[in-house]
């Protein structure tokens, strides 16, 4: 034993004890740092999904791992997420598989127009059909958490009541959203999340294609003053680590995270679902005087014929790159029956 820093050590207590205050949390110096990157704000719902995550390991590790997280893009941005994972930038990293359709073929299936209902039911879809079928996308990675926003909705600075309301309306989406915005007649503009607030600000873009929660997260109310209550598709996000970062942590670390990876989807599911819009929605109506637009029932029959092909044409394309598309498809239906609720 080292009888100096077992001196030192009891001296550091004492002190602190007189001096009446607690000792720092990192006095226990944790036996494995990781480093969390995130591209968007430490509000969104995306961040507290990764700030509960890193809490939960410390706890459930009893303060052996340690996870300084990094939001807003300070460490990672949207667009090389995945790629500075896996260079050693961060440990973990926080990123939209639905940004880039063509590097995460198979999953863009989960964005298609299946009929989600809310970001619970699609999470925890996600996360059991990737279990499932273990898309080689994901090769060279370990995923450590899934899951989905609400399926989004248009919010415009002009009302969008119809499909001539619609024509030719630069859109933002997520890159899966795109096909989903022109089948519509919109002219869309696939952008990562963050760079919204500004696209609105310049006209570069009349307003966005995603879950209501941005119209406060991203302050966004400000300008898109409606909502089209037509329901789309989901945008999904995976946290990765590099595989063989993964494969040299302790079994009992890999355990806990294993663990985790389980709850997360309906974590954050409920978490965006049960608090984080309906505040949105209820302080966008009160200080913006958001507007919800309804879509008259036959309009509404008319959008819902635009996007039924694209299930269809979706297996198509896949297909031909040799993905098992039709059975993904299929498992996900099953799956959203499922975890209706
Ligand atoms: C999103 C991404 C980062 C932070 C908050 C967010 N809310 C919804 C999204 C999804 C998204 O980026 C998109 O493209 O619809």
């Amino acid at each position: 034993m080292n009888r100096r820093k077992t001196i030192s050590g009891l001296i550091a207590v004492l002190g602190a004890g007189l001096l009446g205050v607690g000792l720092p949390q990192t006095a226990a110096a944790a036996e494995i740092n990781l480093t969390y990157a995130f591209f968007a704000p430490a509000r969104t719902f995306p961040a507290r999904q990764m700030t509960h995550w890193a809490e939960q390991l410390a706890k459930r590790t009893n303060g052996k791992v340690d996870v300084k997280t990094f939001p807003g893009g300070t460490l990672l941005g949207a667009k090389d997420m995945y790629d500075g994972v896996a260079k050693g930038v961060a440990d973990i990293g926080l990123g939209s598989p639905s940004y880039d359709p063509g590097r995460f073929p198979l999953t863009s299936g989960v964005a298609l127009p299946v009929g989600f209902t809310n970001a619970t039911q699609a999470s925890r879809a996600l996360w059991a059909v990737t279990k499932e079928f273990k898309p080689k996308e994901y090769e060279g990675f370990k995923v450590i958490a899934m899951f989905t926003n609400e399926p989004g909705y248009i919010m415009s600075k002009t009302a969008v009541k119809n499909a001539a309301d619609l024509a030719g309306m630069k859109l933002r989406a997520a890159g899966t959203g795109v096909p989903v915005l022109k089948a519509l007649g919109a002219a869309p503009i696939g952008m990562p999340m963050p760079e919204v607030p500004q696209s609105v600000q310049t006209g570069v873009i009349n307003g966005a294609m995603t879950s209501r929660e941005v119209l406060q997260d991203f302050k966004l109310a400000e300008s898109l003053k409606f909502v089209t209550d037509y329901p789309t598709v989901v945008v999904a996000f995976a946290a990765v680590m590099d595989q063989k970062k993964w494969d040299k942590l302790p079994a009992d670390v890999k355990k806990v995270i294993d663990e985790l990876a389980e709850e997360m989807p309906a974590w954050t599911g409920n978490y965006h679902d049960n608090e984080n819009v309906g505040a949105a929605m209820a302080w966008a109506a009160k200080d913006y005087k958001l507007q919800v637009v309804t879509l008259a029932a036959d309009e509404r029959a008319r959008w819902d014929g635009k996007l039924k092909p694209m299930e269809d044409e979706w297996v198509k394309e896949m297909s031909g790159k040799g993905l098992p598309a039709a059975a993904y498809l299929k498992r996900l239906h099953e799956l959203r029956d499922q975890f209706k609720k």
